[in-house]
């Protein structure tokens, strides 16, 4: 069995040679699993919907927002009695949400108040190599660091602090900022680094869709308690500091058994009976939802990863994967005032099977309305790729690590180089079920184990593979020359290898 260097010094690092593993008792599962709170856990629909507040630049210019944020510890109440520590930017989990204008500039100076390293990626974005949030692109935390984390010969820079630039020259979206540090995403983002990042334009604005207080976003994840209300997560290290990985259970992914919505357990909202425009987000590590309205009504998604679709379509049921968003637009007219309507999961039937509720409590005139046309979408054509590419995303047995082609992630291998301002087909190819996201590119499902699938509409930055499942996507490079990656979004996957580069050229 052939090991990587970062195998090597991971294993070495913490004691836990391979032989041992094999023939411990717990066996890696490649499967996600389940990690049960020790905490007592509430009753739903007990808690109202946080609203997650604005992010307010500190100044702004002719063409530029400039906003300043710091990772820092704090404490919040997330269960009725018990305080949880949470990693949050500016102290806030989810973090902030940042509005943005297409065409307008972001400057975002971020500054480290934790004890490990971090790196921010703007998901969804098409941004500079340099403000991409390379995973080993870091900004240290104060104090001493083990150089043994600078082990990439290409890191742009190792910071204490960092601007990133987003020019936000692409179509009005549903981004996200999360974190990004190379072998420790899953356990970072698991504490709470992650927030909204939405981008506006004025074509959108022209459409009669619900807006103002009838647009919410719903940033979906599931944690667990340990007994003492911190978030629990199976990390072989804990400080996050040194050795990466969880427990050799929980390699497949690690599942949490209670769904936050906006940070609170199970929430409810209150609403008109009028429609509502939900910009949903899966910021969960590795779990899927099934997402379905009780009693049944039309989820209507009218955008997806990249923005709008060019027509709406209508779901009974909406899978949504690690960090995919779907726009989708709820009708509560259809329903009398004092209902109260559950947006359940079906993927999962324990009390993971339930998200939040909806309380009709008040009726009112509705405006808005969801045009049968949406929004222009020109999408490349097949016949313009000048490359096909095969990858294959894979769990390999001996050890025990998730693999692109065979190969676990290395900063200084580049799997491809594809030329700026042309279309290539990526043909993808899984063993187990894998949310697969390229960075600065969205693209075009062109089929998905057959024709593309219901969730596949629009421009995506992620695609949810099943296991075994084989998809063609439509790639065009635009924006940037540089080095940037892929990865599964699954978490775990990521962190155990399941990422590798490519640069545009
Ligand atoms: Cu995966």
């Amino acid at each position: 069995m052939k090991l990587s260097r970062r195998e090597i010094l991971r294993y070495a690092r913490t004691g836990l040679l391979l032989p041992a593993i094999e023939s411990r008792c717990v066996r890696p599962r490649p499967e996600a699993r389940l990690l049960p709170s020790l905490a007592p856990l509430p009753q739903p629909f007990q808690v109202p919907l946080p609203e997650i507040p604005l992010l307010k630049p500190v100044r702004t210019d002719s063409n530029t927002d400039f906003y300043e944020v710091t990772a820092r510890p704090a404490s919040v109440r997330i269960l009725p009695a018990m305080d949880t520590g949470i990693w949050g930017y500016n102290g806030m989990f989810p973090g902030p949400t940042i509005e943005a204008r297409v065409g307008r500039r972001v400057s975002l100076q971020l500054r480290n108040a934790l004890n490990v390293p971090i790196v921010n990626h703007l998901h969804g974005g098409r941004t500079a190599p340099e403000s991409d949030g390379y995973p080993t692109d870091l900004v240290l935390p104060a104090g001493d660091f083990p150089q043994s984390h600078m082990h990439d010969p290409m890191a742009r820079a190792v910071e204490r602090e960092r601007e990133y630039v987003y020019t936000n020259d692409q179509r009005a979206a549903t981004l996200w900022y999360h974190d990004h540090r190379m072998d420790f995403t899953g356990p970072q983002v698991w504490r709470g680094l992650a927030g909204f990042y939405i981008l506006r334009d004025t074509e959108e604005e022209r459409l009669p869709l619900p807006h103002g207080d009838k647009e919410i976003s719903l940033l979906i994840c599931d944690r667990s308690f340990d007994s003492d209300g911190s978030f629990r997560y199976p990390a072989l290290d804990p400080s996050l500091r040194d050795a990466p990985g969880v427990d050799a259970q929980y390699m497949g992914g690690v599942l949490g058994d209670v769904i936050l919505v906006n940070g609170a357990p199970w929430p409810r909202l209150e609403v008109a009976n009028v429609k509502y425009r939900f910009r949903i987000l899966n910021a969960s590590n590795a779990r899927r939802y099934d997402l379905a309205l009780d009693p049944v009504a039309p989820l209507v998604q009218i955008g997806s990863d990249g923005g709008l679709l060019a027509a709406p379509v209508s779901h009974r049921t909406l899978r949504i994967a690690p960090a995919e968003r779907f726009d989708v637009i709820v009708d509560f007219s259809k329903f009398k005032l004092g209902s109260k309507i559950t947006l359940l999961n079906k993927a999962d039937d324990g009390r993971a099977g339930q998200v939040m509720q909806f309380d009709v409590i008040r009726s009112e005139r509705d405006e808005s309305d969801v045009p049968a046309k949406l929004s222009d979408v020109a999408f490349a054509k097949p016949e313009e790729a000048m490359m096909v590419r095969d990858f294959d995303f894979s769990y390999q047995r001996g050890t025990h690590g998730w693999r692109i082609n065979g190969q676990p992630f290395d900063p200084a291998r580049m799997e491809a180089r594809p030329k700026l301002n042309t279309t290539e087909i990526w043909r993808l190819n899984t063993d187990f079920s894998h949310p697969l996201h390229l960075h600065l590119v969205h693209f075009q499902v062109l089929s998905h184990s057959g024709r593309p699938g219901p969730y596949d509409a629009g421009w995506k930055d992620t695609i949810d593979l099943g296991p075994g499942q084989t998809a063609n996507i439509l790639v065009r490079f635009a924006g940037y020359r540089g080095r940037y990656v892929f990865h599964c979004h699954n978490l775990e996957h990521e962190d155990m290898g399941m990422m590798a580069n490519f640069e545009v050229i």
